[in-house]
């Protein structure tokens, strides 16, 4: 059978036409199904719209399609979160022991930021496209290349990367047990050992498990991945969020359960991302289905479809199954799931970042990140910059609350040298010329005695750390 995620194989010619027929049976009926635009102001992008409840709404790029005027368009106004969908891969960035080549990483990294996205990183341990050295190794060999690869990687985009996947498709298929591989074989703590390397990789990087066929709470496999994180939140084991990739098809279709699903694995303390979406058939109820089941759980992030016209996904054109045509046109699917983000409630609980313990670093980062003190009573405000290229930057500022708690804020500073903010996450901004002011959104202006919540943006000119100052009512 081909409809295994993990590998190249698609769906049988037999399978992909029943699929598309049923599928188009489906939608014969969704069009009636599609909920009116509200008549309140509703965002016309499949970013903005996830942004009004806090969320990020993203797709997977090729480096390849980058030259590709429709397909960057159209990538570019409706996507706020962008992932790699090859070129982050072990057998992409280190395709010879100890040789990092970040060549196509970078480009799609770089299209990203600079036109205001964010980055998710995929992915750094998996039995799959590994590079012909890595498949032939063992045991401890093995399990030190696991980790040198990964410090490399993370090394490489060390405080550029909103979440990574650290660990991909590590579940058998069958049962709730480990899939056998080389990496399983240098022992059952691997998957461990791969959080703690990138944790202190890279702090401030939110963490992954991601794995397709976790979606049906009933299923074995999803049953086994939770027991994990329930035994990782319980030790210790740093991870921030399981990836739920979300490939449906007549095999693995979509269940109401899904809803039951996210809200456990939340309830665990972890957030939950949908991080392939799609959908064999592209039916529009279904889509509707998986938005309003991630928006109805507040740790749920955001979502991510695996592609973004029919031709550019890996299942072929002919199983429609994203949101563009071939032709680069909306489907119904597309017009569901942009109706579901705008009909949505903001996000009420803040997705904490990761705790994390801060480890010595021998390569100095950019800008040193100041430790900000705590202010009794107030809040305070530190800014850093996370990436900068000629002509552009893009920063992150952390918000912390003193010995009391907070509830709103208000972050000021002023412009040294003619920058202008292009794009702005997690806060809401208003400028009078270089003076800047940036208030807290619905999700984020709690902060507990002692806490922190972070906000970031990309600008233009050149890369700047004015002073800041934070007030709270
Ligand atoms: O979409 C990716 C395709 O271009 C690659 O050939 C394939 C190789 O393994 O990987 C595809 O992406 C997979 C992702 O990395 C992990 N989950 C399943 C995805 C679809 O196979």
């Amino acid at each position: 059978m081909g409809t295994n995620p993990s590998g190249t194989r698609r769906p049988s010619r037999g399978l992909r036409r029943a699929v598309v027929a049923g599928a188009l049976g489906v939608l014969g009926t969704i069009t009636a199904l599609t909920v009116p635009l509200p008549s309140n102001a509703a965002e016309s992008t499949l970013g903005a719209a996830a942004a009004q409840s806090g969320r990020y709404f993203g797709t997977a790029i090729p480096a390849g399609k980058l030259g590709d005027s429709q397909f960057t368009t159209i990538a570019n106004r409706e996507f706020n979160m962008i992932t790699a969908e090859n070129e982050m891969k072990i057998d992409a960035t280190e395709p010879n022991r100890g040789q990092f080549n970040f060549t196509n990483g970078d480009r799609i990294y770089n299209w990203a930021v600079q036109n205001g996205k964010r980055v998710r990183g995929h992915t750094l341990a998996w039995h799959n496209q590994q590079p012909g050295w890595m498949q032939s190794l063992s045991g401890s060999t093995l399990r030190q290349a696991m980790i040198d690869h990964i410090n490399g990687v993370v090394g490489h985009y060390k405080g550029k990367i909103y979440a990574w996947d650290v660990v991909n498709e590590a579940f058998d298929d069958g049962n709730g047990g480990r899939r056998d591989s080389n990496l399983q074989r240098t022992g059952n703590d691997w998957i461990e050992v791969a959080f703690r390397t990138a944790r202190a990789a890279d702090p401030n990087a939110k963490l992954c498990y991601n794995d397709y066929n976790i979606d049906n709470w009933s299923w074995a496999k999803t049953q086994g991945v939770y027991n994990m994180v329930r035994d990782f939140k319980s030790r210790g084991v740093p991870i921030d969020c399981v990836g739920l990739q979300s490939h449906f098809n007549a095999q693995s279709a979509y269940n109401s359960n899904y809803r039951t699903t996210i809200s456990s694995f939340a309830a665990l303390g972890v957030d939950v991302q949908i991080t392939e979406l799609d959908i064999q058939g592209g039916s529009a109820q279904t889509y509707q289905n998986v938005v309003n089941d991630c928006l109805a759980v507040p740790r749920c992030a955001g979502i991510t479809v695996w592609g973004v016209r029919d031709s550019d996904s890996w299942l072929g054109a002919n199983t429609s199954p994203l949101l563009f045509d071939t032709s680069g046109n909306k489907k119904a699917a597309y017009t569901s799931v942009l109706n579901a983000l705008n009909n949505a409630t903001p996000n009420p609980t803040p997705t904490p970042t990761p705790t994390v313990t801060p480890t010595p670093d021998p390569t100095p980062t950019p800008t040193p990140t100041p430790t900000p003190t705590p202010v009794p009573g107030g809040c305070s405000a530190t800014l850093t910059t996370v990436n900068s290229w000629p002509g552009g930057f893009q920063s992150s500022v952390t918000v912390s609350a003193g010995s009391a708690a907070v509830n709103g804020w208000t972050v000021q500073w002023t412009w040294p040298g003619g920058q202008s903010i292009s794009s702005l996450w997690n806060g809401r901004q208003s400028s009078s010329g270089s003076s800047i002011t940036v208030r807290n959104e619905a999700y984020n202006g709690s902060i507990a005695a002692g806490g922190s919540t972070t906000f970031g943006f990309t600008a233009n000119g050149s890369a700047a750390t004015p002073a800041v100052t934070c007030t709270s009512p």
